[in-house]
């Protein structure tokens, strides 16, 4: 949509220039604007007929939160994601006070679709007079829609109340590596947070780098039950002894070191609250910081997460109850509270080694060395921050300068 605006205004603009040199200009336009559209891979020019239709996607609440705060069942300030199935190609919009998106341009097909509004904790307040930041309005009942002229330009999609995502999830990923200290990897870390407002424990929760497998035409993304694994470490804790007070981040890092003292570009990760510490491994144990609980990893002498692609999840599977399947370890997708996918490229969703159902984008394309990190987005920061997780790393992640261990940027 963005790259479309942006040639539309383009193309308006060139004609005001075409006024005043005609022939030369019409030239370039008809030159440049067909091969920039080449270049940022914009999808065939749909047909004129399909072309000319506006359509209107109105989303309408059912919960009757909408009619409360607004007097009006029309969902406004929601994000809507559609993909079209045929092509691939996604399209964001917002949709106005109205409760309505409007989009042309398109080809008919059907559109695999996500629509999502967050109540925000001051709206909730409204409703239920507790100020909770983890309900959303979805489009649990209707997640196909067909973009056709028969169909007429009008699309509506019922919106269910849903309990939002996972009380913890991931907040940041840094794993590229600081620059101007060579090959320095150490100081990579997982970062998560508790969006809810009450007190949640990380007590024997599960984290587990994803293993990929493309050989033999097998490709466990596609696995609709379990996530497979051959590196997973467990938080210490009986249930109750390792708290997360609302709105606090904990960092899980490989070597809870100060690892400016070696790299100067990098950082403090000293006072982390675990460390990825593998017992025949060669990293320093920080005697501070207790060591999250090693359960396995194939290779390594450290925690180790791609630099530059790799998916990470979370999941409350107690670790006895972890199956085995040859050298791997298969953890279900059910119990997965929290996974975040990154590619050195996030356009190549046809990489994806985590499953869509878990997160159905990638964040990344951050280059080895460069000390960028990837931080999940704010939904809100007042009264508390709330983070973005629809469980799509495209839309919820950006990509920050520089990590962000124990905070928000
Ligand atoms: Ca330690
Ligand atoms: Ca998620
Ligand atoms: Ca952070």
């Amino acid at each position: 949509m963005f790259l479309c605006e942006r040639i539309k205004a383009m193309k308006s603009i060139i004609s005001n220039l075409v006024n005043k040199y005609r022939i030369h200009l019409l030239v370039f336009f008809i030159s440049v604007i067909p091969l920039s559209c080449n270049i940022l891979n914009i999808d065939k020019i749909p047909s004129a007929t399909e072309r000319d239709i506006k359509y209107k996607i109105i989303l309408k609440d059912n919960s009757g939160y909408m009619m409360t705060l607004y007097g009006s069942n029309l969902v406004r300030n929601a994000e809507i994601m559609i993909k079209s199935k045929m092509q691939g190609t996604e399209y964001q919009l917002t949709t106005d006070s109205n409760g309505v998106a409007t989009i042309s341009g398109i080809i008919s097909d059907d559109y695999l679709v996500t629509a999502n509004r967050w109540m925000l904790p001051a709206e909730m307040k409204i409703i239920s007079g507790a100020s909770r930041g983890d309900i959303k309005l979805t489009n649990t009942n209707s997640r196909i829609i067909t973009f056709s002229q028969k169909n007429g330009s009008d699309i509506v999609i019922p919106m269910e109340m849903a309990l939002g995502s996972s009380p913890i999830v991931i907040s940041e990923i840094y794993a590229c590596g600081p620059p101007g200290a060579g090959l320095y990897y150490q100081d990579k870390y997982v970062e998560f947070y508790n969006q809810t407002d009450s007190v949640v424990y990380v007590d024997g929760l599960v984290v587990s780098v994803v293993f990929a497998n493309y050989y033999l035409g097998i490709r466990y993304s596609d696995d609709p039950d379990y996530v497979h694994t051959k590196n997973i470490y467990k938080f210490p804790g009986r249930g109750k002894d390792y708290p997360i007070h609302p709105g606090q981040f904990i960092v899980c890092a490989a070597e809870a070191i100060n690892h400016k003292l070696v790299a100067p570009n990098s950082i403090d990760l000293s006072h982390s609250d675990f460390e990825f510490y593998k017992p025949d491994g060669t990293g320093i144990d920080n005697p501070n910081v207790p060591n999250m609980i090693y359960i396995y990893q194939d290779s390594g002498n450290l925690w180790l997460i791609g630099g530059q692609g790799c998916a990470i999840i979370l999941s409350n599977c107690p670790s006895d109850s972890i199956k085995q399947s040859g050298d791997q370890f298969l953890i279900p997708i059910k119990s997965v509270m929290d996974g975040v996918e990154y590619l050195q490229d996030p356009t190549r969703l046809d990489l994806k080694i985590l499953s869509p159902s878990i997160d159905a984008g990638a964040t990344g394309g951050i280059q080895f060395y460069t000390g960028k990190s990837m931080e999940r987005k704010a939904l809100s920061t007042s009264p508390r921050l709330i983070l973005k997780d629809d469980d799509n790393s495209t839309v919820d992640f950006d990509i920050i300068a520089h990590p962000t261990p124990g905070k928000y940027h």
